[in-house]
């Protein structure tokens, strides 16, 4: 049950083909398609759609000026920030000016996507191309703008520090310098985004269903946009595949727009992202340049910290500057920095726009901070796990301030961990002080291996809040509900284990429902690794109270006192009398005063309470009908997970071929709900971190278009290019929330490219400080290093 490393329910109908993602409904639904920018920056001069008016089965066209009211609006600016001055979102469909290419300037509906297509390929969109901005380097240099009005293409610029950290730098024995960078890349769902909305003209009611990690954000603001009731709208997250960041940005403009036009027109219409379109109007993440100075004594004890990173947000912030915070407040991992000053801009590009993927800015904090150990390792002449371990934070430090802000304003404070286990941990399970020896008799034979290590700290469960609504038939079976999403991670097995677990009951008998606004019309979404923190624990709250209201009533029937029952597989029981007994079905019978039960359960109910009988009522006149509640969870900080990972990787000494030959992973979530989901979500973690150090980047020219926009060019790593993964876990439980758990869902991804750039360069011997690296450019730096 809770703890056990159980199959998850969802998987016989996910992998059998019996899901039902967003494109498998609204099958008579009109199409809606996209005419988009292929201008990275451009005037919208004019729209002439008249050779489009004449496609057969043409519903409508709109542009900008169609739009009505607040769907002509802007789109929501999520989440603000006193340091973002210029923050900026685009219009679901663009006014005058196009900022990237792949913007949607306008909307077709038909009766199918072929002829919606045919009617885009139809309109003339007369453009004034302007000068883009392109790259990190174009945004700083600032000769040219991407928004006229904000000077020198910075959205934000924000400075956090802890102590004197040019005095700490200029009294260090030692001081070293890095330049990094890290590329852009992307999220990549095997289901891109998509949304379908039907209109019920008697009720006037909008429901939507969209592939979508927030379905009560996407519902709020529709609601807002079209002027509609809340209480008119509903929006359901059908099975999504897959999202990792992308799905979160409510709303998108098509899960604006196509609601819009649903109800506009009185009809069915739907929306499903193409590839294409996913590359070149979602969302990317990742692209940093660095610049570190560090300050570290004779032992390798960090003494100042001082980091430096422009940050690319693409062309718009509909999520503020959310990635750069993170990478600004958790790029210490687990160490004591000393002193720590670290400043960012984050900067306009006229690229597509930029909000977190999976990892959200950890692993290019997670990159600065480990390629910064390895530099003070190399430069001192020590183990690289050594001189990690020297400037851990130390469990007895617990819970640890670092003086600074976290993202959501809170003090960063860790609440527990165990780092020096940790590495222990992962050193048995490497072989770390055996690889030296491995290593220098690979070299005499010609090879070149190496061992990299990467560690980090990741806050996860953030706030606000999360809820569960628990809901016990008359068969005894539980109905359980959560608002945030599914995108793959397990919710329907975890939860039910919790559920399991705090009402004793069989977990065949737990059904879990998430994402659907007209069951839990509070929730806020599955982003940050939070949902077992948030949900877990807002259920496991409300199970405790169904929990404790069965037993009072059972207590009733019994004639016995409550502490002295006990629920086993869905029986409650006197404990050491087991005979004496009543099932939970029976009591949600009896707590529901019309006794609408045509079960057995029915039977028993009334042998124990009469429904006729006055003197028994069914329900305590202090207590709601029914054996159901609801409890919201909401933390006072987040929780920090961590994990520390190592690699072996052989490089071809011709061809400069990168190989992992084996991958390690120590992880810590806290207490586990199901270990082998946790392991399943680090694996995929580090498959997607194995894509963005090897294979995966966005390939811009200089004229902002997005050279490799296909499968066939943005190579993501098929199953034979991800090792096989070797994991263990540490379970520190958070003191935070009653389960003691932490998040797990992003960890695996966070310190993939900093521990591969630490074995090749190991294998190497010359420092890799831009990821990811492919077999030519390791090659080329090669000749470089050789040639001086
Ligand atoms: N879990 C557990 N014990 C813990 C922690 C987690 O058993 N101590 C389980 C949870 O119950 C859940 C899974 O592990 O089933 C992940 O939990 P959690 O860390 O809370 O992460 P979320 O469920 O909030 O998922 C979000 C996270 C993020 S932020 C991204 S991005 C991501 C990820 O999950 N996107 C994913 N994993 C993904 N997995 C799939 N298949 N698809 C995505 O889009």
């Amino acid at each position: 049950m809770f703890g056990a490393p159980i199959r998850r329910k969802e998987d016989p109908r996910l992998v059998t083909g019996g899901g039902k993602f967003l494109d498998d409904l609204g099958r008579g639904a009109l199409a809606a398609a996209f005419v988009r920018s292929p201008h990275a920056h451009a005037k919208i001069v004019d729209i002439d759609v008249t050779d489009a008016l004449d496609v057969d089965g043409l519903v409508a066209i709109y542009t900008h000026e169609d739009l009505p009211g607040r769907v002509g609006e802007p789109l929501p600016l999520l989440i603000p920030h006193p340091t973002l001055t210029h923050g900026r979102t685009q219009h679901a469909l663009a006014k005058d000016e196009v900022n990237h290419v792949g913007e949607p300037v306008v909307m077709v509906v038909a009766r199918d996507r072929y002829l919606a297509e045919d009617a885009c390929a139809r309109i003339r969109v007369d453009y004034e191309a302007l000068p883009p901005v392109v790259g990190i380097e174009a945004a700083r240099a600032a000769d040219l703008l991407v928004h006229d009005d904000v000077p020198g293409n910075i959205a934000a610029h924000m400075l956090q520090e802890v102590g004197d950290v040019e005095a700490a730098l200029a009294n260090a024995p030692h001081v070293l310098e890095l330049d990094l960078a890290i590329e852009r890349s992307a999220c990549m769902p095997m289901e891109g985004k998509g949304v379908y909305a039907r209109w019920d003209a008697d009720r006037e009611e909008l429901r939507i269903y969209s592939s979508t990690q927030t379905s009560t954000g996407v519902r709020a603001a529709v609601a807002a946009k079209l002027g509609m009731p809340l209480a008119k709208v509903e929006c359901i997250a059908p099975d999504v595949g897959g999202g990792f960041g992308v799905k979160i940005n409510h709303p998108w403009p098509e899960e604006v727009l196509v609601p819009w036009v649903a109800k506009t027109l009185g009809v069915e219409v739907k929306w499903v992202e193409d590839r294409r379109e996913h590359f070149i109007s979602s969302a990317h993440e990742r692209g940093q340049l660095q610049q570190v100075r560090v300050g570290f004594d004779d032992d390798g004890r960090l003494l100042g910290l001082d980091v430096k990173f422009w940050h690319d947000n693409g062309a718009y912030t509909p999520y503020g500057i959310i990635v750069p915070i993170i990478t600004s407040t958790q790029l210490l991992g687990p160490y004591k920095p000393g002193t720590y000053r670290c400043e960012f801009w984050s900067l306009y590009t006229n690229t597509v726009l930029v909000t977190p993927y999976r990892g959200a800015g950890r692993p290019q904090g997670c990159f600065a901070m480990e390629r910064t150990m390895d530099a003070i390792a190399d430069e001192l002449g020590l183990d690289r796990a050594e001189v990690r371990s020297r400037n851990f934070i130390q469990p007895s430090e617990m819970p640890f301030d670092h003086g600074l802000l976290f993202q959501d304003g809170r003090p960063l404070k860790y609440d527990s961990g165990d780092f020096p286990a940790s590495l222990d941990k992962l050193k048995a399970l490497v072989g770390w002080d055996d690889f030296a020896e491995y290593r220098d008799r690979a070299r005499v034979e010609g090879r070149k291996v190496g061992l990299g290590i990467g560690c980090y700290v990741e806050g996860t469960g953030v706030g606000p809040y999360e809820g569960g609504h628990i809901q016990i038939e008359t068969s005894g079976r539980v109905n359980v509900s959560t608002g945030l999403t599914s995108q793959g991670q397990g919710h329907e097995t975890a939860f039910a284990q919790v559920v399991a677990q705090e009402l004793g009951v069989p977990i065949e008998d737990v059904f879990v429902t998430t994402g659907d606004t007209r069951r839990m019309p509070y929730a806020v979404g599955t982003f940050a690794s939070r949902a077992a923190v948030m949900s877990g624990n807002a259920i496991a709250l409300a199970a405790r109270n169904v929990r404790a209201k069965a037993l009072r009533i059972a207590a009733d029937a019994l004639e016995v006192a409550a502490d002295d029952l006990e629920i086993v597989d869905g029986i409650i029981r006197v404990k050491g009398a087991p005979d004496t007994q009543m099932s939970l079905g029976t009591v949600s019978v009896m707590s529901n005063p019309l006794r609408y039960a045509f079960d057995e359960a029915a039977k028993a109910a009334t042998q124990f309470a009469g429904s006729n009988d006055p003197d028994k009522p069914p329900v305590a006149d202090d207590d709601e009908p029914g054996l159901e509640g609801r409890d919201f969870y909401s933390p006072t900080q987040a929780t920090f997970a961590n994990g520390m990972h190592a690699a072996i990787v052989e490089t071809d000494p011709v061809t400069a071929e990168i190989n992992i030959l084996r991958y390690c992973v120590i992880h810590d979530c806290g207490t586990m709900i199901n270990p082998m989901i946790v392991e399943g979500q680090v694996h995929g973690g580090v498959a997607q971190g194995v894509g963005g150090a090897l294979y995966e980047r966005m390939v811009y020219d200089e004229s902002g278009q997005l050279l490799n926009a296909s499968f066939m060019d943005f190579l993501m790593p098929y199953a034979s290019e991800i090792p096989h993964i070797e994991t263990d876990h540490l379970e520190t439980p958070s003191p935070l929330n009653p389960l003691g758990i932490k998040g797990a869902g992003e960890a695996g991804c966070i310190p993939v490219s900093a521990v591969i750039a630490s074995a090749i360069s190991d294998a190497e011997g010359f420092a890799i400080t831009s990821m990811p690296i492919s077999p030519v450019e390791l090659w080329e730096l090669r000749q470089r290093h050789a040639s001086g």
